[in-house]
């Protein structure tokens, strides 16, 4: 039996824009009501998914979420024809409106937690969806995302789908960006990192000052009990709360991993050095690879700014390990440095390929941020819907409907128009054809 990880990308949805949603995520609130283009963004999102295939790897796409979400709008007052909803939205509440058009659903990252099976009880691969809590536009997601997961995952012979945590801070819970998994192999047992930002029911311990953490230890050690892990495979650590006051709003901005390789910022966590003899204790036998990239050489700023650890480090089918950089990373001059010499010297990352997310990372979102990570072995992928993997059919396709249905042009005004509203329906309503998801949205039942 084979075992791999399959990358699960968000198709960025038809009205991506920038609203400044965001509090602790620099780059959103930098770009605050600038003009988006969201026909480029998918475009850019699906030359990633075509990249990741063309490098041999198994690749998966995962569709957007409606929006505006109109239902929410009505929950909140605005009644009338959807025109007049968004009219009324517009003019009273047009930041609620703008969250309620977010196409954050585009950062799988943030779909879920998933657990492989040869790590769970059980061995079925589970998946939690994250409650997203802290930012309003977030918490839309979660139970469309696990309609969706269920979707794409629908066998129960091998999939688990937990419902999302409570809808409450105090389990603030965002996803596999807040989680890593390192192993010797993808089929063997490995040890699940969860990172959190602070302790809902415990105040004594550190917590930042300026910007909200999101993801809670409570959270993570539901996760963790849910999803029928062994705590010896487990390990529970906190983020550095000073470096999210700095901008790291998840870990995934300043850590990756994959397999033996755990790459991270001098001052990702608190107590580093008990972290990683933690890690080391229970990753147990062969080699593991911890490439710590002090601050002399990074600062923790141009982490923020270049996104050098929101980076995808795949394994591929020959053995090699790639690194999947946007090109801010190429373009900051100690960053490229840094990708060019030092890490590949005496680390199992032997190559950097650099991919244009700009439209993305405006908002945030780097490489990593586009995919949820499925590890699994030939049997568990003939589950999956086969429609939502990739192959040079669907991204013709894809590709075809987005040159339909998107437009290249979304300012924060545009929001009150109602055609967009129908543009949005219409293409997700052609979209869940090609992606054979049955009629998973709202507006089609
Ligand atoms: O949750 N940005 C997203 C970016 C998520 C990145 N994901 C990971 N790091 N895994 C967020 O902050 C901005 C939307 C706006 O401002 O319009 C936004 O939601």
């Amino acid at each position: 039996m084979k075992h791999f990880e399959v990358n699960f990308d968000g198709l960025v949805g038809p009205t991506h824009n920038y609203a400044g949603l965001s509090y602790g995520n620099v780059a959103s609130q930098s770009n605050a009501h600038a003009i988006s283009n969201p026909q480029e963004a998918a475009k850019q999102g699906l030359l990633k998914m075509k990249a990741l295939t063309e490098l041999g790897m198994t690749q998966g796409v995962l569709a957007p979420q409606e929006r505006p979400d109109l239902a929410t709008l009505r929950r909140l007052g605005f009644t009338g024809s959807d025109g007049r909803v968004l009219e009324q939205a517009a003019k009273q509440a047009p930041a609620v409106l703008a969250a309620c058009y977010s196409a954050s659903s585009m950062w799988t990252a943030n779909a879920a937690t998933v657990s492989p099976s040869a790590d769970t009880q059980d061995g079925r691969i589970h998946f939690t969806p994250a409650n997203l809590t802290n930012k309003f536009h977030r918490s839309l997601e979660p139970d469309m995302t696990g309609r969706i997961l269920r979707a794409v995952f629908n066998n129960e012979r091998y999939f688990s789908h937990h419902r999302h945590l409570p809808d409450n801070d105090h389990f603030g819970d965002e996803g596999a960006a807040n989680h890593t998994r390192l192993c010797r192999a993808y089929g063997e047992a490995g040890v699940e990192l969860f990172v959190y930002g602070r302790s809902a029911f415990d105040h004594a311990r550190p917590a930042p000052q300026r910007y909200p953490a999101r993801q809670t230890l409570e959270a993570s050690q539901a996760i963790a009990r849910l999803h029928g892990l062994d705590d010896e495979n487990v390990v529970f650590i906190q983020q550095n709360p000073a470096v999210i006051d700095q901008g790291v709003f998840h870990n995934d901005v300043i850590a990756v991993g994959n397999q033996n390789v755990l790459l991270f910022h001098q001052q990702a966590f608190l107590n580093t050095a008990e972290v990683l003899a933690d890690i080391r204790h229970k990753f147990g036998e062969g080699e593991l690879h911890f490439i710590e990239v002090p601050t002399a050489e990074v600062s923790v700023r141009d982490a923020v700014t270049s996104y050098l650890f929101n980076t995808q480090i795949l394994t591929l089918p020959n053995g090699d390990m790639a690194l999947i950089a946007p090109t801010e990373c190429r373009d900051n001059p100690t960053i490229a440095h840094y990708l060019e010499t030092r890490l590949r010297n005496d680390t199992p990352i032997s190559q950097v390929h650099y991919l244009d997310v700009k439209q993305s990372m405006r908002n945030g979102g780097g490489p990593a941020c586009l995919r949820l990570r499925v590890a699994m072995n030939d049997e568990e992928l003939a589950a999956v819907n086969p429609a939502c993997l990739i192959n040079d059919r669907q991204l013709t396709r894809l590709d075809q409907w987005i040159t339909r249905h998107y437009r290249d042009r979304l300012s924060l005004d545009d929001l009150r128009d109602p055609a967009l509203v129908e543009e949005s329906r219409c293409a997700l309503d052609e979209l869940t054809q090609i992606l054979k998801l049955g009629a998973i949205y709202p507006f089609q039942r």
